[in-house]
């Protein structure tokens, strides 16, 4: 089974003004010490995609595993060390097909019959949330608390990601809960460096 680390940024596109930023924001994630980072981007298309997903590799070299959302084509093309797909992505034992049997999958949950059904499949590990709410995903699923999170503990043994409204003031809480690694947008995005190092404190 893979360890995943406690902390699992996601870089989103939209939450940066352009290309450029967004990979500042990367080195200096990178520079901090994290060793897992997935690439977001709702908008752009699939060269642009690409395009940017390359670069992401060539600046943060082997020692970050970087994760693709939504698009199982461009983790392949990319060269990418996993995919992360949701609710209405292609189903995991599609994914699969085109990622073999090594590179990572994880898979989006918001509720417990998804959870249960997931767990069924060969993700590599399960996420569940919004567990606070959040502003950085359009049309969320309704909030499932940490309650909700301590439930979902008890239907998998697989590493289990939560995401939504995690912030540094909150994220022991949510690792306390159930949780092996947190996944985070927002609080990551006013000065990456420092606000890795302060996650990666909270979370040691
Ligand atoms: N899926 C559930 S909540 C969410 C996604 C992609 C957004 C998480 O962003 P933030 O800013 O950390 O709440
Ligand atoms: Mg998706």
């Amino acid at each position: 089974m893979l360890q995943l680390p406690r902390l699992y940024p996601i870089l989103d596109a939209a939450c940066f003004p352009d290309a450029s930023a967004m990979f500042v924001a990367a080195e200096e994630l990178s520079a901090a010490g994290i060793t897992l980072l997935q690439y977001r981007n709702k908008q752009g298309t699939a060269r642009q995609m690409l395009d940017q997903a390359r670069e992401l590799r060539a600046r943060l070299g082997a020692s970050v595993k970087l994760l693709m959302n939504d698009r199982a084509d461009l983790c392949v093309a990319a060269g990418f060390d996993g995919l992360h797909v949701g609710q209405d992505d292609l189903s995991p034992e599609a994914a699969r097909t085109i990622l073999g049997p090594t590179r990572w999958l994880g898979v989006s949950t918001h509720n417990p019959e998804q959870l249960a059904e997931a767990d069924k499949t060969s993700a590599d590990y399960l996420a569940i949330g919004p567990i606070f709410a959040t502003s950085s995903k359009a049309n969320p699923d309704p909030v499932v608390g940490l309650e909700g999170l301590r439930r979902a503990r008890e239907l998998t043994r697989k590493p289990l990601v939560a995401i939504g409204g995690i912030t540094r003031a909150n994220a022991r809480s949510v690792i306390e809960a159930g949780a092996d690694a947190v996944a985070v947008i927002s609080d990551l995005l006013r000065d990456p460096g420092k606000s890795a190092e302060e996650f990666l404190r909270v979370l040691r």
